[in-house]
């Protein structure tokens, strides 16, 4: 059993929807970041970073509990101890971290800058604005040069480097930030493809909260 640090936000998304992928069943572990909990000394035990997500796998390494916190590297903890989603073959795996890198230095901090920016800055600064939206367009026109010529991010094979920017392709991303992806037909349709997977549906479906009664 994995527990999952949580809350419904992209960086966690990647890791309910890989644990979906991958067949490990995982016991939610709710933070509420709205409410500073991801300060708090027993989560700072978990990820000293302050960050979701992290995971416990009681079935770690020597079949020890194992403490693992940044999306990416749960990716790839997780990718690696199922031998799913990261090609074993070097030229695969090394163009699938490649990938994730992309996302991890790029897709995802440009997203939260320009998140900041726009709605929860205290002083408006229409440049920072400005910097992070051409960035965040620069780096979907990577991706769809990429997609033009290519079923998935890695090439031919769905890996953890697609599910790493997925969440952040959402509706509810591009929404909150107010961007336009009209002009990027191949991350829509590269989008579309992975929306359609029964493990990505049942990934986003489990972090959402219980309607209320
Ligand atoms: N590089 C980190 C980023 C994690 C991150 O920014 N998580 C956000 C939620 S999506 C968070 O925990 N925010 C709370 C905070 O910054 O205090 C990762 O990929 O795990």
């Amino acid at each position: 059993m994995i527990d999952l640090y949580s809350y419904d936000t992209p960086n966690v998304q990647k890791i309910s929807i890989v644990l979906q992928e991958v067949g490990l069943s995982y016991c939610l572990k709710p933070i509420d970041i709205f409410a500073g909990e991801q300060f708090q000394p027993e989560y700072l035990v978990i990820n000293p970073n302050n960050k979701l997500p992290a995971i416990v796998d009681h079935e770690g390494p020597g079949g020890k509990p194992h403490v693992v916190f940044e999306s990416g590297a749960i990716l790839i903890y997780l990718a690696e101890k199922t031998g799913k989603l990261l090609p074993a073959e070097p030229a695969a795996r090394s163009r699938t971290l490649q990938w994730l890198m992309v996302q991890m230095s790029g897709v995802g901090p440009s997203f939260g800058q320009l998140g900041y920016y726009q709605s929860r800055a205290e002083v408006k600064a229409p440049e920072a604005v400005e910097r992070f939206e051409g960035e965040v367009r620069r780096l979907y026109g990577v991706l769809d040069r990429r997609l033009a010529t290519n079923v998935f991010l890695a090439g031919d094979e769905y890996s953890i480097a697609d599910i790493a920017v997925f969440p952040w392709t959402t509706e509810r991303v591009r929404t909150i930030q107010a961007f336009d992806w009209s002009g990027f037909a191949n991350v829509r349709r590269w989008h579309e493809n992975l929306a359609s997977r029964e493990a990505v549906r049942r990934g986003l479906a489990s972090l959402c909260p219980e309607p209320a009664k």
